[in-house]
């Protein structure tokens, strides 16, 4: 599978992605942003002739697009974020359009960033543990030698919502998105591993830290990693250009994003513009205090005297352990009972405190499990209390970077049921009841319990 392919697929995605631009752009004339959603299902607006008569004299900004991709598969938790419909996947590789979309802020389009735009994107390979620092363009990365991955790739707030609904726990102590269990994907991504990346730039033997970095969307968009933890996957970890055979589309990073495979999204740094090796410890927002475990039974990680701090990030903002590994997982296809969260996402299938409905008789139960630091080993289930049973692992099964999907087969009773689901990974590693709390809702790994109503 040559890239000649994708140089094809390239050209029209490319047209696809303009027009849908464009098209975006006059709708924008009419709506506000907060009025997308319900517009963009009306075909009469969506193809308005290119000349729309209502176009404003006044050069105003145009009114942008916050996520590009639509909300018609996917479901809205809030402005820059969107989860995964995980109760209506059946595929074992997620389309884009299903795909999560986590966000820090607005997506940045080519349209206005140049930066972003394909011919003038640079990647520049620097720092003080770098002996040859080079810059790089989108085609001269795309002739490097690439490898492909399919790996999930999982937001570290998926699953916040099992505080709420089952740990006990309410707003006051863990805030954040309402994910509830899509923030969870899984894509074949395209890349140019670290590996190369790294004999081309010449690595010192003082190298302490990568430095992912975009600088594009914000200016605090960067995830530091421990060069010895990319350099031991440097094959599997890299520079990433394509999607499910596509070019990234602007959601997921286009034109070029870093792809961390298991570990918390966070990693992955999307519109990278930067891959900077140092000897020192690098301390971002995201290390410190954004996207780490905050709580009683978290220490915050040391810091050193000669550590680097990015403007604005100071010593005393080390408050707790970034999440690193993405705990082992399951979820059935059932949407969650939302009863306790502080908010139902504005398209979500069942209001609060509604339970879904299945037909009575014999049903054939799926669902999803995913332990990458490991791989999945068995997946259980059991229902209304009982004793665990093994779930059906089918195929396939590619490893541990990838999720698998399960079936058991439930002769389901009228009445009001619960059904729990469990994974357990090659290190013999299982979920849990409950996992202690962390207030920003991070990694919530606990058996999920689905309640569903047999009619
Ligand atoms: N530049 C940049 N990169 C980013 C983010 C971001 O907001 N800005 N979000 C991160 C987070 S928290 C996650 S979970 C993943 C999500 O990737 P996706 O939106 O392609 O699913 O991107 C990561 N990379
Ligand atoms: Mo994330």
């Amino acid at each position: 599978m040559g890239w000649k392919r994708h140089e094809a697929e390239d050209a029209a995605t490319a047209q696809r992605i303009l027009k849908h631009g464009s098209n975006i752009d006059r709708r924008s004339l009419f709506v506000s942003a907060a009025a997308f959603g319900a517009l963009a299902a009306a075909p009469a607006v969506a193809q308005a002739p290119a000349a729309a008569p209502a176009a404003p004299a006044a050069p105003a900004a145009p009114a942008r697009r916050i996520i590009v991709k639509d909300d018609s598969r996917v479901l809205n938790i809030g402005a820059t974020v969107r989860s995964g419909n995980y109760w209506n996947f059946t595929t074992f590789m997620t389309p884009v359009e299903e795909f999560y979309v986590r966000n820090h802020y607005p997506t940045p389009t080519a349209e206005q960033k140049a930066e972003l735009v394909r011919d003038r994107w640079r990647l520049k390979v620097h720092g003080a543990s770098v002996e040859r620092p080079f810059d790089i363009g989108y085609e001269d990365l795309l002739k490097m030698p690439s490898r492909t991955i399919i790996a999930t790739m999982e937001c570290h707030g998926n699953g916040r919502t099992l505080f709420w609904e089952q740990g006990g726990f309410t707003a006051k102590d863990v805030s954040g998105g309402n994910w509830v269990l899509g923030a969870i994907g899984q894509a074949e991504w395209q890349y140019v591993p670290m590996s190369e990346i790294f004999a081309r730039a010449g690595i010192k033997p003082d190298a302490v830290t990568v430095l992912f970095w975009s600088g594009v969307d914000g200016n605090d968009m960067g995830r530091p990693m421990p060069y010895s933890e990319v350099a031991t996957r440097a094959d599997d970890i890299g520079v990433c250009f394509a999607m499910n055979g596509n070019p990234l589309t602007p959601d997921h990073g286009a034109p070029v994003r870093i792809v961390v495979p298991g570990w918390g999204g966070t990693a992955s740094i999307k519109w990278v513009t930067e891959i900077r090796v140092t000897n020192k410890r690098v301390w971002t927002r995201l290390n410190t205090k954004g996207e780490v475990y905050l709580g009683p039974t978290y220490a915050a990680p040391e810091h050193g005297p000669d550590d680097e701090f990015l403007p604005g990030i100071t010593a005393a903002d080390i408050k707790g352990p970034m999440v690193t590994w993405m705990p082992p997982k399951s979820t059935l296809t059932v949407p969650l009972v939302l009863e306790k969260s502080p908010s139902v996402p504005s398209n979500y299938p069942l209001k609060r405190d509604e339970w879904p409905k299945l037909s009575a008789g014999q049903q054939t139960m799926r669902g999803y499990a995913w332990a990458p630091q490991h791989g999945v080993n068995t997946v259980e289930y059991r229902i209304d209390g009982g004793p665990w049973q093994r779930a059906t692992i089918q195929q396939p099964n590619l490893g541990r970077y990838t999720w698998v999907r399960f079936t058991f087969p439930w002769d389901a009773k009228a009445g009001k049921h619960t059904i729990e689901t469990r994974t357990t990974d090659n290190a013999g590693v299982s979920q849990p009841e409950q996992i202690p709390l962390n207030t920003l809702g991070m990694a919530n790994w606990s058996i999920p319990k689905f309640k569903i109503e047999v009619v």
